[in-house]
């Protein structure tokens, strides 16, 4: 019942445009197209082009509060930045409550890292944001990277199909998950996940975008329920981030 808002066709297919990697990655990110500096970018992008939703953090999400009303909005719940090393822990920053009544929340993010020596407070807190967007009525999405100093390789399939399984087993409606290299692999991290609904991670940009969307055709083929996409997008000028979302809206709306 709660995927309606983001799922009106119930077809189970979802673009995300995340847009939360001034938090977790820092400016840099925005060098190469500095007008993605502004979320303005990602909420005309997703305006023009029919993307499910786009990820906010807080700040973005308040600070565009009514632009483009019609443009649906994931809020991611935690964050963390890049600067320290170590285990990873990803504190949750803003409650469910908060995303949905204030920020206009249609779904809500929040990422976890197993194999983190943190790995129990973020299962927990996520636990608990299950509940809570249970008892609000949206779908929680779970970013699951397996990261740490346990981890040796973060995307080999039988590590991307457990973190797809843990999102499942802590009731995630959709696990979002990095590409595992091949198709195969991928079928059997969308298996893993049972009832939970698996979308592609875009990653760093490809300078040929026919290469990120290659992968997207094999992530369709798999099973997959779609993708959430960054820095493939938004990293180009303007003219270019609008093609590449078109050929990827037509392949996970296919
Ligand atoms: P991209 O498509 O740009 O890779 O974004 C996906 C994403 O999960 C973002 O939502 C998040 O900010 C970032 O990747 C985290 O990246 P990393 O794997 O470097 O922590």
């Amino acid at each position: 019942m709660h995927l309606e808002r983001i799922d009106p066709d119930g077809r189970g297919r979802f673009a995300f445009l995340a847009y939360d990697q001034g938090l977790e990655h820092g400016p840099e990110d925005f060098r190469g197209n500095p007008e993605a500096l502004s979320p303005r970018f990602v909420l005309d992008l997703a305006h023009a082009h029919g993307y499910t939703a786009v990820v906010l953090q807080q700040g973005p999400a308040l600070a565009t509060r009514d632009l483009h009303p019609d443009v649906l909005r994931l809020i991611k719940l935690n964050g963390k930045a890049g600067i320290a090393k170590g285990d990873p822990y990803s504190p949750l920053l803003c409650p469910v409550e908060y995303a949905v009544k204030a920020l206009r929340a249609v779904a809500v993010g929040y990422t976890l890292y197993p194999g983190s020596e943190h790995e129990g407070r973020m299962f927990a807190e996520f636990a608990e944001v299950v509940r809570q967007a249970q008892a609000f009525g949206v779908p929680a999405v779970a970013w699951v990277y397996p990261r740490g100093k346990a981890v040796q390789n973060d995307t080999a399939p039988e590590v991307v199909a457990y973190a797809a399984r843990i999102a499942y087993e802590l009731g995630a409606d959709i696990a979002k998950v990095k590409w595992s290299g091949t198709l195969d692999s991928f079928r059997w991290v969308c298996e893993s996940a049972a009832d939970t609904k698996v979308v592609l991670s875009g990653g760093v940009l490809t300078e040929d975008p026919r290469e990120f969307l290659d992968v997207v055709d094999k992530v369709m083929k798999a099973g997959g329920a779609g993708v959430a996409v960054g820095r493939n997008v938004w990293q180009r000028p303007r003219a270019d981030a609008a093609a590449i979302s078109r050929e990827i809206i037509a392949r996970v709306r296919a």
